[in-house]
């Protein structure tokens, strides 16, 4: 059986719809993992969600990973700008990996200009709001053909 693809979120996106809709939109991140849910059957993969606010977590999720997902999507979040020990455990992986953003971080705060996981990443999505998560999915089911 081909192995699921993992839907990594990093920290604070547990309250997506519930503050800064302006930025982050109004669906939850329930409503999220359930449309992702839906277009994974749709295009024939098994997915599995994951939703972290400690980056050490987020390292173990990774690593369990290598065994166990096909790919991974991952938002990590903040720690997109600041963490190497994801862009480490990432490095680790052997299967493909996509970077959502929800906001476009290019058009924010300079800080959030870089982030460390796009150098790993085989694709980043940027500002398509919470439907990117979709977009990477597609993505996700060419790149495992
Ligand atoms: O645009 C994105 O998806 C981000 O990864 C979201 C992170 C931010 O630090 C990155 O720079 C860009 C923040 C997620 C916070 O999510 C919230 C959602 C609702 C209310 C408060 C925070």
């Amino acid at each position: 059986m081909t192995k699921p693809v993992w839907l990594l979120n990093g920290p604070n996106l547990n309250l997506l719809g519930l503050r800064q809709p302006e930025i982050y939109g109004r669906e939850t991140l329930a409503d999220v993992v359930a449309a992702c849910e839906r277009l994974a059957g749709e295009l024939g993969l098994a997915l599995h969600a994951l939703q972290s606010n400690h980056e050490g977590q987020i390292v173990e999720h990774i690593h369990a990973a290598r065994e166990a997902a096909s790919g991974i999507v991952i938002n990590p979040g903040a720690y997109s700008h600041t963490s190497v020990a994801i862009l480490d455990a990432l490095n680790a992986f052997e299967g493909p990996v996509l970077e959502v953003h929800i906001s476009n971080i290019h058009r924010r705060e300079a800080f959030r200009h870089h982030s460390f996981v796009s150098g790993r990443a085989e694709g980043v999505i940027a500002g398509f709001g919470t439907e990117g998560y979709l977009f990477a999915l597609r993505r996700m089911r060419s790149l495992l053909k």
